[in-house]
Protein backbone atom coordinates (compact mmCIF):
# COMPACT_ATOMS: atom_id res chain seq x y z
CA UNK A 1 0.00 0.00 0.00
CA UNK A 2 3.07 1.97 0.35
CA UNK A 3 2.36 4.47 -2.19
CA UNK A 4 5.44 6.40 -3.54
CA UNK A 5 4.39 9.94 -3.04
CA UNK A 6 7.28 12.02 -5.09
CA UNK A 7 9.31 14.75 -2.81
CA UNK A 8 11.61 17.90 -3.30
CA UNK A 9 14.50 17.25 -1.47
CA UNK A 10 14.20 17.60 2.47
CA UNK A 11 16.16 19.21 4.41
CA UNK A 12 19.55 17.64 6.00
CA UNK A 13 18.31 16.28 9.62
CA UNK A 14 20.45 14.73 12.07
CA UNK A 15 20.34 12.79 15.24
CA UNK A 16 22.11 10.29 17.45
CA UNK A 17 19.72 7.10 17.11
CA UNK A 18 21.17 4.79 19.86
CA UNK A 19 20.13 5.25 23.41
CA UNK A 20 21.78 7.47 26.16
CA UNK A 21 24.81 6.23 27.71
CA UNK A 22 27.77 4.18 26.94
CA UNK A 23 28.02 1.73 25.00
CA UNK A 24 30.13 -0.44 22.20
CA UNK A 25 28.51 1.29 18.95
CA UNK A 26 26.35 4.41 18.84
CA UNK A 27 24.85 5.37 15.77
CA UNK A 28 24.41 8.95 13.91
CA UNK A 29 22.16 9.46 11.88
CA UNK A 30 21.82 12.05 8.72
CA UNK A 31 19.09 12.16 6.23
CA UNK A 32 17.65 14.69 3.58
CA UNK A 33 19.47 16.44 0.95
CA UNK A 34 23.11 17.11 1.26
CA UNK A 35 23.71 14.06 3.78
CA UNK A 36 26.57 12.66 1.15
CA UNK A 37 28.10 15.89 1.01
CA UNK A 38 28.35 15.88 4.76
CA UNK A 39 29.96 12.57 5.13
CA UNK A 40 32.65 13.67 2.61
CA UNK A 41 33.31 17.10 4.79
CA UNK A 42 33.70 14.46 7.42
CA UNK A 43 35.17 11.56 6.68
CA UNK A 44 38.48 11.07 4.99
CA UNK A 45 39.63 9.59 1.80
CA UNK A 46 36.77 10.82 -0.81
CA UNK A 47 32.75 9.93 -1.25
CA UNK A 48 31.54 6.96 -0.30
CA UNK A 49 30.31 3.94 -2.27
CA UNK A 50 26.58 3.27 -2.20
CA UNK A 51 25.49 0.91 0.75
CA UNK A 52 28.89 -0.02 1.84
CA UNK A 53 30.32 0.09 5.04
CA UNK A 54 33.40 1.60 4.88
CA UNK A 55 36.08 2.25 7.96
CA UNK A 56 37.31 6.03 7.99
CA UNK A 57 38.47 8.82 10.23
CA UNK A 58 35.51 11.34 11.06
CA UNK A 59 37.01 14.28 11.93
CA UNK A 60 35.81 17.95 13.10
CA UNK A 61 37.55 21.65 13.42
CA UNK A 62 38.97 20.73 16.48
CA UNK A 63 40.98 17.29 14.75
CA UNK A 64 40.21 13.54 14.84
CA UNK A 65 37.13 12.42 16.61
CA UNK A 66 36.68 8.92 15.96
CA UNK A 67 37.43 5.95 13.83
CA UNK A 68 34.12 4.88 12.26
CA UNK A 69 31.56 2.95 10.30
CA UNK A 70 29.76 4.95 7.73
CA UNK A 71 27.21 3.45 5.18
CA UNK A 72 25.77 6.08 2.65
CA UNK A 73 22.52 4.50 1.68
CA UNK A 74 21.51 6.71 -1.98
CA UNK A 75 17.58 8.21 -2.12
CA UNK A 76 15.18 6.03 -2.94
CA UNK A 77 17.07 2.95 -1.23
CA UNK A 78 17.43 4.04 2.69
CA UNK A 79 15.06 3.44 5.37
CA UNK A 80 13.63 7.23 5.13
CA UNK A 81 13.83 7.05 1.23
CA UNK A 82 16.16 9.50 1.14
CA UNK A 83 19.68 10.48 0.75
CA UNK A 84 21.18 8.75 4.14
CA UNK A 85 24.33 8.15 6.05
CA UNK A 86 24.60 6.17 8.51
CA UNK A 87 27.73 6.82 11.35
CA UNK A 88 28.86 3.99 13.32
CA UNK A 89 31.40 5.35 16.04
CA UNK A 90 32.77 4.30 19.20
CA UNK A 91 29.54 4.52 21.86
CA UNK A 92 30.56 7.69 24.17
CA UNK A 93 28.25 10.01 24.35
CA UNK A 94 30.79 12.58 24.31
CA UNK A 95 32.06 11.15 20.72
CA UNK A 96 28.02 10.76 19.73
CA UNK A 97 27.15 14.78 20.62
CA UNK A 98 30.85 15.80 19.15
CA UNK A 99 30.14 14.12 15.44
CA UNK A 100 26.06 15.71 15.85
CA UNK A 101 27.47 19.40 16.08
CA UNK A 102 29.96 18.53 13.19
CA UNK A 103 26.81 17.14 11.30
CA UNK A 104 24.96 19.97 12.19
CA UNK A 105 28.20 22.62 11.57
CA UNK A 106 27.84 21.12 7.74
CA UNK A 107 24.04 22.63 7.71
CA UNK A 108 21.82 19.50 9.36
CA UNK A 109 19.31 20.46 11.80
CA UNK A 110 18.60 17.75 14.92
CA UNK A 111 15.54 15.72 14.08
CA UNK A 112 12.39 15.66 15.84
CA UNK A 113 10.93 12.63 17.30
CA UNK A 114 9.88 10.35 14.83
CA UNK A 115 11.33 12.31 12.00
CA UNK A 116 13.04 9.99 9.74
CA UNK A 117 10.33 7.36 10.73
CA UNK A 118 7.43 10.15 9.22
CA UNK A 119 10.05 11.04 5.93
CA UNK A 120 9.77 7.42 5.57
CA UNK A 121 6.21 7.41 5.69
CA UNK A 122 5.71 10.55 3.30
CA UNK A 123 8.10 9.17 0.36
CA UNK A 124 6.15 5.84 0.91
CA UNK A 125 9.06 3.45 2.21
CA UNK A 126 6.19 2.49 4.62
CA UNK A 127 2.11 3.13 4.94
CA UNK A 128 1.12 4.46 7.92
CA UNK A 129 0.48 1.10 10.13
CA UNK A 130 4.12 0.20 9.20
CA UNK A 131 5.63 3.65 10.64
CA UNK A 132 3.31 2.75 13.43
CA UNK A 133 4.68 -0.96 14.02
CA UNK A 134 7.94 0.50 14.13
CA UNK A 135 7.57 2.13 17.30
CA UNK A 136 5.68 -0.35 18.44
CA UNK A 137 7.99 -2.92 17.98
CA UNK A 138 10.75 -0.95 19.69
CA UNK A 139 8.64 -0.50 22.64
CA UNK A 140 7.18 -4.23 22.54
CA UNK A 141 8.20 -5.95 25.89
CA UNK A 142 6.65 -9.44 25.79
CA UNK A 143 6.55 -12.04 22.98
CA UNK A 144 3.60 -11.54 21.92
CA UNK A 145 4.08 -7.63 21.62
CA UNK A 146 6.55 -8.41 19.92
CA UNK A 147 4.81 -10.57 17.34
CA UNK A 148 2.07 -8.46 16.35
CA UNK A 149 4.24 -5.57 15.86
CA UNK A 150 6.44 -7.43 13.48
CA UNK A 151 2.99 -8.59 11.28
CA UNK A 152 1.98 -5.23 11.53
CA UNK A 153 5.53 -4.23 10.14
CA UNK A 154 4.85 -7.30 7.84
CA UNK A 155 1.97 -5.15 6.36
CA UNK A 156 -0.65 -7.52 7.34
CA UNK A 157 -3.25 -4.98 9.47
CA UNK A 158 -2.65 -2.99 5.99
CA UNK A 159 -3.96 -5.56 3.81
CA UNK A 160 -7.03 -6.58 5.90
CA UNK A 161 -7.84 -3.05 6.28
CA UNK A 162 -7.16 -2.77 2.38
CA UNK A 163 -9.55 -5.67 1.42
CA UNK A 164 -12.31 -3.87 3.50
CA UNK A 165 -11.88 -0.66 1.83
CA UNK A 166 -11.86 -2.75 -1.26
CA UNK A 167 -15.17 -4.04 -0.50
CA UNK A 168 -16.71 -0.66 0.65
CA UNK A 169 -15.74 0.84 -2.72
CA UNK A 170 -17.62 -2.01 -4.83
CA UNK A 171 -20.88 -1.48 -3.09
CA UNK A 172 -20.73 2.39 -3.38
CA UNK A 173 -20.12 1.56 -6.94
CA UNK A 174 -23.37 -0.72 -7.29
CA UNK A 175 -25.44 1.78 -5.30
CA UNK A 176 -24.12 4.26 -7.56
CA UNK A 177 -24.74 2.16 -10.81
CA UNK A 178 -28.14 1.39 -9.23
CA UNK A 179 -28.66 5.15 -8.78
CA UNK A 180 -27.41 5.73 -12.47
CA UNK A 181 -29.82 3.73 -14.16
CA UNK A 182 -33.40 3.84 -12.19
CA UNK A 183 -35.41 2.84 -15.44
CA UNK A 184 -33.89 -0.35 -15.43
CA UNK A 185 -36.34 -2.96 -14.25
CA UNK A 186 -34.45 -5.14 -12.73
CA UNK A 187 -31.52 -3.04 -10.32
CA UNK A 188 -27.96 -4.32 -10.15
CA UNK A 189 -27.87 -4.73 -7.07
CA UNK A 190 -31.04 -4.19 -5.25
CA UNK A 191 -31.73 -3.40 -1.40
CA UNK A 192 -31.44 -7.15 -0.35
CA UNK A 193 -27.98 -7.35 -1.74
CA UNK A 194 -26.88 -4.35 -0.58
CA UNK A 195 -27.86 -5.25 3.19
CA UNK A 196 -26.31 -8.67 2.90
CA UNK A 197 -23.18 -7.53 2.21
CA UNK A 198 -23.24 -4.74 4.39
CA UNK A 199 -23.88 -6.78 7.08
CA UNK A 200 -21.16 -9.40 5.96
CA UNK A 201 -18.76 -6.77 6.00
CA UNK A 202 -20.07 -5.13 9.39
CA UNK A 203 -19.30 -8.59 11.06
CA UNK A 204 -16.10 -8.86 9.70
CA UNK A 205 -15.31 -5.30 10.74
CA UNK A 206 -16.59 -6.34 14.67
CA UNK A 207 -14.57 -9.67 14.61
CA UNK A 208 -11.35 -7.10 13.39
CA UNK A 209 -12.55 -4.80 15.90
CA UNK A 210 -12.69 -7.35 19.03
CA UNK A 211 -9.25 -8.06 18.42
CA UNK A 212 -8.30 -4.83 20.05
CA UNK A 213 -8.66 -6.76 23.53
CA UNK A 214 -6.58 -8.91 22.82
CA UNK A 215 -3.90 -6.77 21.08
CA UNK A 216 -4.24 -4.11 23.85
CA UNK A 217 -3.21 -6.92 26.18
CA UNK A 218 -0.22 -7.80 24.14
CA UNK A 219 0.77 -4.15 23.89
CA UNK A 220 0.42 -3.24 27.46
CA UNK A 221 0.42 -6.28 29.56
CA UNK A 222 -1.90 -7.63 32.18
CA UNK A 223 -2.00 -6.95 35.21
CA UNK A 224 -2.30 -9.71 38.28
CA UNK A 225 -3.70 -8.95 41.63
CA UNK A 226 -2.67 -10.73 44.67
CA UNK A 227 -5.81 -10.40 47.11
CA UNK A 228 -6.82 -12.17 50.15
CA UNK A 229 -7.28 -11.91 54.15
CA UNK A 230 -4.19 -10.70 56.43
CA UNK A 231 -1.51 -13.63 56.95
CA UNK A 232 -3.04 -15.62 53.98
CA UNK A 233 0.85 -15.63 52.11
CA UNK A 234 -0.29 -12.79 49.41
CA UNK A 235 3.46 -11.90 49.88
CA UNK A 236 4.87 -15.15 50.24
CA UNK A 237 2.75 -15.65 47.22
CA UNK A 238 4.01 -12.72 45.22
CA UNK A 239 7.80 -14.16 45.68
CA UNK A 240 7.46 -17.77 44.82
CA UNK A 241 5.83 -16.61 41.63
CA UNK A 242 8.76 -13.98 40.91
CA UNK A 243 11.53 -16.54 41.82
CA UNK A 244 12.18 -13.42 44.29
CA UNK A 245 11.99 -12.21 47.67
CA UNK A 246 10.13 -8.46 46.59
CA UNK A 247 7.62 -8.19 49.19
CA UNK A 248 8.33 -8.10 52.94
CA UNK A 249 6.92 -11.67 54.47
CA UNK A 250 6.28 -11.84 58.61
CA UNK A 251 3.64 -13.53 60.90
CA UNK A 252 2.52 -10.19 61.82
CA UNK A 253 -1.23 -8.97 59.92
CA UNK A 254 -1.07 -6.28 58.04
CA UNK A 255 2.74 -5.87 57.20
CA UNK A 256 1.84 -4.89 53.33
CA UNK A 257 0.48 -1.74 53.20
CA UNK A 258 1.45 -0.16 50.16
CA UNK A 259 1.28 -2.46 46.88
CA UNK A 260 4.56 -4.14 46.14
CA UNK A 261 5.17 -5.22 42.14
CA UNK A 262 6.59 -7.46 40.36
CA UNK A 263 6.74 -8.15 36.36
CA UNK A 264 7.00 -11.80 34.63
CA UNK A 265 6.45 -12.92 31.30
CA UNK A 266 3.15 -15.42 31.23
CA UNK A 267 1.63 -16.45 28.01
CA UNK A 268 3.23 -14.19 26.20
CA UNK A 269 2.28 -11.19 28.04
CA UNK A 270 3.79 -8.89 30.07
CA UNK A 271 2.15 -9.74 33.08
CA UNK A 272 2.15 -7.24 36.50
CA UNK A 273 1.78 -8.89 39.53
CA UNK A 274 0.51 -6.61 42.34
CA UNK A 275 1.12 -7.85 45.83
CA UNK A 276 -2.01 -5.81 48.29
CA UNK A 277 -2.58 -4.92 52.00
CA UNK A 278 -4.59 -7.80 53.58
CA UNK A 279 -8.33 -7.26 53.23
CA UNK A 280 -9.63 -7.17 57.46
CA UNK A 281 -13.54 -7.12 57.96
CA UNK A 282 -12.44 -3.94 59.62
CA UNK A 283 -9.22 -2.58 59.41
CA UNK A 284 -7.20 -1.40 62.24
CA UNK A 285 -6.13 1.87 61.60
CA UNK A 286 -6.27 4.56 58.77
CA UNK A 287 -3.19 3.38 57.68
CA UNK A 288 -4.41 -0.26 57.12
CA UNK A 289 -8.04 1.43 55.51
CA UNK A 290 -5.81 3.11 53.10
CA UNK A 291 -4.17 -0.59 52.04
CA UNK A 292 -7.56 -1.91 52.01
CA UNK A 293 -8.93 0.89 49.16
CA UNK A 294 -5.95 0.61 47.43
CA UNK A 295 -6.00 -2.95 47.48
CA UNK A 296 -9.55 -2.50 45.89
CA UNK A 297 -8.29 -0.08 43.27
CA UNK A 298 -5.99 -2.95 42.03
CA UNK A 299 -8.45 -5.31 42.27
CA UNK A 300 -11.03 -3.26 40.03
CA UNK A 301 -8.89 -2.33 37.56
CA UNK A 302 -6.56 -6.12 37.26
CA UNK A 303 -7.26 -8.67 34.30
CA UNK A 304 -6.76 -11.66 36.74
CA UNK A 305 -7.08 -11.67 40.50
CA UNK A 306 -5.04 -14.43 42.45
CA UNK A 307 -7.53 -14.49 45.91
CA UNK A 308 -4.94 -15.88 48.69
CA UNK A 309 -6.82 -18.17 51.29
CA UNK A 310 -5.33 -20.14 54.15
CA UNK A 311 -6.32 -23.35 53.75
CA UNK A 312 -5.91 -24.19 57.73
CA UNK A 313 -8.79 -21.59 57.82
CA UNK A 314 -12.55 -22.22 56.76
CA UNK A 315 -13.54 -20.59 53.33
CA UNK A 316 -14.33 -16.83 53.35
CA UNK A 317 -16.86 -17.22 50.77
CA UNK A 318 -18.39 -13.50 50.75
CA UNK A 319 -14.43 -12.80 49.86
CA UNK A 320 -14.38 -15.02 46.81
CA UNK A 321 -17.59 -14.05 45.72
CA UNK A 322 -16.59 -10.09 46.11
CA UNK A 323 -13.56 -10.68 44.41
CA UNK A 324 -15.52 -12.89 41.33
CA UNK A 325 -17.78 -9.37 41.17
CA UNK A 326 -15.56 -7.18 41.01
CA UNK A 327 -12.71 -9.34 38.72
CA UNK A 328 -13.50 -10.77 35.18
CA UNK A 329 -11.13 -13.52 36.21
CA UNK A 330 -10.27 -14.71 39.65
CA UNK A 331 -8.20 -18.14 40.89
CA UNK A 332 -8.68 -18.99 44.36
CA UNK A 333 -5.11 -20.17 45.48
CA UNK A 334 -5.64 -22.34 48.65
CA UNK A 335 -2.08 -21.34 50.39
CA UNK A 336 -0.09 -23.20 53.03
CA UNK A 337 -0.93 -26.79 51.86
CA UNK A 338 2.55 -28.17 53.46
CA UNK A 339 0.36 -27.73 56.95
CA UNK A 340 -1.93 -30.21 58.48
CA UNK A 341 -5.48 -30.33 59.18
CA UNK A 342 -6.94 -28.40 56.05
CA UNK A 343 -10.09 -27.01 56.17
CA UNK A 344 -10.56 -26.36 52.37
CA UNK A 345 -10.03 -28.85 49.42
CA UNK A 346 -9.70 -27.44 45.89
CA UNK A 347 -12.02 -30.13 44.43
CA UNK A 348 -14.88 -28.12 46.60
CA UNK A 349 -14.06 -24.81 45.05
CA UNK A 350 -14.33 -23.92 40.92
CA UNK A 351 -11.25 -23.41 39.55
CA UNK A 352 -8.95 -23.33 42.81
CA UNK A 353 -4.92 -24.51 42.68
CA UNK A 354 -3.35 -25.53 46.08
CA UNK A 355 0.12 -24.33 46.77
CA UNK A 356 2.28 -23.72 49.40
CA UNK A 357 4.42 -20.48 49.03
CA UNK A 358 6.28 -21.94 51.62
CA UNK A 359 7.65 -24.76 49.91
CA UNK A 360 6.94 -23.64 46.34
CA UNK A 361 4.99 -26.73 45.92
CA UNK A 362 1.86 -26.39 43.47
CA UNK A 363 3.65 -22.59 41.90
CA UNK A 364 4.25 -24.17 38.84
CA UNK A 365 0.97 -24.92 37.88
CA UNK A 366 -0.55 -21.80 39.38
CA UNK A 367 1.59 -20.59 36.72
CA UNK A 368 0.14 -23.19 33.94
CA UNK A 369 -3.23 -22.67 35.15
CA UNK A 370 -2.72 -18.19 34.97
CA UNK A 371 -1.49 -19.04 31.69
CA UNK A 372 -4.10 -20.48 30.50
CA UNK A 373 -6.50 -18.01 32.06
CA UNK A 374 -4.66 -15.04 30.87
CA UNK A 375 -3.73 -16.79 27.01
CA UNK A 376 -4.59 -14.70 23.64
CA UNK A 377 -5.69 -16.91 21.01
CA UNK A 378 -4.17 -15.57 17.91
CA UNK A 379 -7.08 -16.80 15.53
CA UNK A 380 -7.46 -13.85 13.67
CA UNK A 381 -5.09 -12.98 11.55
CA UNK A 382 -4.08 -9.29 12.64
CA UNK A 383 -4.10 -8.21 15.58
CA UNK A 384 -5.48 -4.95 16.61
CA UNK A 385 -2.60 -2.97 18.54
CA UNK A 386 -3.35 0.48 18.44
CA UNK A 387 -6.33 2.61 19.47
CA UNK A 388 -6.29 5.04 16.64
CA UNK A 389 -7.03 1.87 14.70
CA UNK A 390 -10.00 0.67 16.87
CA UNK A 391 -11.22 3.65 16.66
CA UNK A 392 -11.01 4.59 13.14
CA UNK A 393 -12.99 0.84 12.47
CA UNK A 394 -15.88 2.16 15.10
CA UNK A 395 -16.61 5.02 13.00
CA UNK A 396 -16.23 2.79 10.18
CA UNK A 397 -18.97 0.47 11.73
CA UNK A 398 -21.46 3.61 12.48
CA UNK A 399 -21.03 4.84 9.09
CA UNK A 400 -22.19 1.39 7.69
CA UNK A 401 -24.73 0.82 9.77
CA UNK A 402 -26.26 4.20 9.17
CA UNK A 403 -25.87 3.22 5.21
CA UNK A 404 -27.62 -0.38 6.17
CA UNK A 405 -30.68 1.66 8.02
CA UNK A 406 -31.08 3.98 4.98
CA UNK A 407 -30.95 1.15 2.71
CA UNK A 408 -33.69 -0.32 4.38
CA UNK A 409 -35.71 2.16 4.65
CA UNK A 410 -37.17 4.28 1.37
CA UNK A 411 -34.46 6.48 1.73
CA UNK A 412 -32.68 7.38 -1.55
CA UNK A 413 -29.23 6.05 -2.81
CA UNK A 414 -27.39 8.97 -2.74
CA UNK A 415 -27.53 8.79 1.52
CA UNK A 416 -26.24 5.33 1.16
CA UNK A 417 -23.75 6.52 -0.82
CA UNK A 418 -22.68 9.13 0.95
CA UNK A 419 -22.38 6.74 3.89
CA UNK A 420 -20.12 4.09 2.39
CA UNK A 421 -17.87 7.32 1.14
CA UNK A 422 -17.58 8.50 5.34
CA UNK A 423 -16.85 4.66 5.91
CA UNK A 424 -14.46 4.15 3.40
CA UNK A 425 -12.65 7.35 4.24
CA UNK A 426 -12.14 6.12 7.98
CA UNK A 427 -10.49 3.04 6.58
CA UNK A 428 -8.06 5.62 4.24
CA UNK A 429 -7.35 7.74 7.43
CA UNK A 430 -5.53 4.09 9.33
CA UNK A 431 -3.47 3.35 6.47
CA UNK A 432 -2.47 7.27 5.82
CA UNK A 433 -4.02 7.19 2.50
CA UNK A 434 -5.55 11.01 4.21
CA UNK A 435 -4.47 11.23 7.66
CA UNK A 436 -4.76 14.97 9.26
CA UNK A 437 -1.26 16.76 9.53
CA UNK A 438 -2.74 16.87 13.73
CA UNK A 439 -2.95 13.17 13.84
CA UNK A 440 0.29 12.27 11.99
CA UNK A 441 1.79 14.80 14.45
CA UNK A 442 0.73 13.02 17.39
CA UNK A 443 1.74 9.58 15.85
CA UNK A 444 5.13 10.46 15.52
CA UNK A 445 5.73 12.97 18.55
CA UNK A 446 5.37 9.29 20.48
CA UNK A 447 8.73 8.13 18.92
CA UNK A 448 12.05 8.99 20.07
CA UNK A 449 14.70 10.98 18.06
CA UNK A 450 16.48 9.43 15.97
CA UNK A 451 13.68 7.20 15.08
N1 LIG B 1 3.37 -23.02 56.53
C1 LIG B 1 3.25 -22.06 55.64
N2 LIG B 1 3.35 -20.77 56.02
C2 LIG B 1 3.22 -19.80 55.09
C3 LIG B 1 2.98 -20.10 53.75
N3 LIG B 1 2.89 -18.94 53.05
C4 LIG B 1 3.07 -17.95 53.96
N4 LIG B 1 3.27 -18.47 55.18
C5 LIG B 1 3.50 -17.74 56.44
O1 LIG B 1 2.37 -16.95 56.75
C6 LIG B 1 2.76 -15.71 57.33
C7 LIG B 1 2.17 -14.56 56.52
O2 LIG B 1 2.77 -14.57 55.22
P1 LIG B 1 2.73 -13.30 54.28
O3 LIG B 1 3.22 -13.73 52.95
O4 LIG B 1 3.37 -12.14 54.92
O5 LIG B 1 1.15 -13.09 54.23
P2 LIG B 1 0.31 -11.82 53.71
O6 LIG B 1 -0.07 -11.05 54.91
O7 LIG B 1 -0.89 -12.42 53.06
O8 LIG B 1 1.15 -11.06 52.75
C8 LIG B 1 4.29 -15.71 57.35
O9 LIG B 1 4.70 -16.12 58.61
C9 LIG B 1 4.63 -16.74 56.29
O10 LIG B 1 5.88 -17.34 56.53
C10 LIG B 1 2.89 -21.47 53.35
O11 LIG B 1 2.70 -21.85 52.21
N5 LIG B 1 3.03 -22.41 54.35
MG1 LIG C 1 1.74 -9.11 52.85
Amino acid sequence: LAQSRPQAARPLIAAVATPQGRGAVGIVRLSGHGAAAAAQTLLDAGPLIPRRPTLRWLSDREGRVDRVLATFFPAGASYSGEETIEISAHGSPYILERILQAALACGARTAGPGEFTQRAYENGRLDLTQAEAVGDLIAARSALAHRAAVAQLSGGLAQVVEKLRGRIVDIRAWVEADLDHPDEDIPVFGTERCMSELSTLLDDIATLSASHDRGRAARAGVCVAIVGRPNAGKSSLLNALAGSQRAIVADTAGTTRDTVEARLEIAGLETRLIDTAGLRSTPANPIEAEGHRRAGLTLDGADLALLVCDQTRPLETELLADARARCPRVIPVLNKSDLAAPQIRAADIEGAVEVSALKGSGIPELLEHMSRTLTVEEDSSALLISTRHHDALLRCSTELEAARAHAQGTEGGELIAARLQSAGQELDAICGRTTSDDVLGEIFSRFCIGK
